[in-house]
């Protein structure tokens, strides 16, 4: 019998090459968006996933900070940014983030994870207050902070290089990055859709920075608007070379689009099966990149259980008060205790992890704090 189910003729030459290692490249890409072997795929990328983490899925005990929604950018997807006197804009001030922080100070929170808007009003002094402020509340803590759109802007009003930046905001604090900003690598989508916004060659450029300067950190890919399957390939494979180069890339992120209240609302939600597929693609074609992540924000939390098996091995984490998604519409819970996150995982047959900012096991005597 053939373990990998498959049904389209296609997906057999695919098979054969990860059967024997062989790296996938972009026809394979195209082909496995373009079959619709759903389940094929799926066990094409569980095999994957398997041979790498057995049945171990990882999550993390997280808490958001989105320090300011003002942004000059105006990314027609975003739903989540304002102009500075609009209804609905609001900067903390470094109380409060100290507050948001002393709120859930009882819980076992290992990683703070804090992203932002471009808001021109703030200095560069602000950004290193932050993170001091969040290491003298939480020192054990681990910041996971600033997409690569942040540090560009924080170079360029410190007026110092990208390296001497992200130094500084090391020295501060800064433990690794997230994988936002990336959206979808290419001139076509950028143009349309984030033309202010950094381009593919900065992102990457910085991105490439952080990881000489030792920095991990994520990428993600923003899929469901105007990209091209051919597009989404040509990111993944982007984001490979990267990795092959610097391997300072950790997890990818797949980041389902939600178009409420964003000036693409007419655009319809993502699919369940496209959710599916590109977790399972991701899996595949980034053959050098240790974790997929099915973010349970986005694709909610029945989809994400099911990602499991379709080559993710680990949900994100417990975040309370998800704003980004939760302003364009996800209906997702706006937090999970690590019971709920556990018992997901247990639910779908895999052994639940929870892991650091870095992937070490976490003594798991510490989550029953957190029981709701
Ligand atoms: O770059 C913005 C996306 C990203 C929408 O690294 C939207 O661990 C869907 O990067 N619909 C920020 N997505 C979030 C992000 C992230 C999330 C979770 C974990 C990690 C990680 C990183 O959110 C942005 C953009 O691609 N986004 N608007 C929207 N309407
Ligand atoms: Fe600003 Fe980020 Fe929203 Fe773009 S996605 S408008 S950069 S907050």
């Amino acid at each position: 019998m053939d373990a990998f189910l498959l049904k389209d003729n296609n997906l057999f030459k695919i098979k054969d090459k990860i059967l024997s290692g062989e790296r996938l490249n972009a026809d394979d890409g195209n082909a496995l968006f373009q079959s619709h072997d759903l389940v094929g795929i799926g066990s094409l990328a569980d095999f994957t996933r398997r041979r790498r983490h057995g049945k171990t899925s990882f999550y993390v005990y997280n808490q958001h900070i989105n320090y300011t929604n003002v942004c000059v950018n105006k990314c027609r997807f975003c739903a989540f940014s304002r102009e500075a006197e609009e209804a609905g804009a609001f900067t903390m001030t470094i109380d409060d983030v100290r507050q948001k922080l002393l709120e859930r100070i009882d819980e076992p929170i290992t990683e703070i994870h804090m992203v932002g808007g471009i808001n021109p009003s703030l200095p560069f002094e602000y950004y290193v207050d932050l993170l001091h402020c969040i290491k003298s509340v939480r020192a054990d803590s681990t910041i996971k902070a600033f997409t690569a759109v942040e540090i560009d802007h924080l170079s360029s009003i410190s007026g110092m290089s990208i390296k001497e930046t992200i130094s500084v905001l090391r020295d501060a604090g800064l433990g690794m990055m997230p994988g936002g900003g990336a959206e979808i690598l290419g001139n076509r989508v950028q143009s349309s859709l984030f033309p202010r916004k950094i381009n593919s060659t900065r992102w990457l450029s910085i991105m490439r920075q952080v990881h000489q300067t030792g920095l991990t950190s994520n990428a993600t890919m923003l899929y469901g608007h105007i990209e091209t399957t051919e597009e989404r390939v040509n990111h993944l494979m982007q984001l490979r070379s990267l990795q092959d180069e610097t391997h300072g890339f950790s997890a990818f992120i797949p980041l389902a689009f939600h178009s409420k209240n964003t000036s693409l609302s007419n655009l319809p939600a993502t699919t369940a099966y496209d959710d599916l597929k590109n977790i399972a693609v991701a899996r595949l074609v980034l053959d050098n990149f240790e974790h997929i992540k099915a973010y349970w924000v986005m694709i909610g939390e029945k989809l994400a259980q099911i990602g499991l098996s379709f080559g993710a091995d680990d949900l994100d984490g417990t975040l309370i008060e998800e704003k980004i998604s939760h302003m364009a519409g996800a209906t997702s819970s706006k937090g999970l205790s690590s019971r709920q996150i556990e018992a997901m995982i247990l639910d779908a047959g895999y052994i639940p992890v929870q892991r650091d900012s870095f992937y070490n096991p976490i003594n798991q005597k510490n989550h029953i704090h957190n029981e709701s």
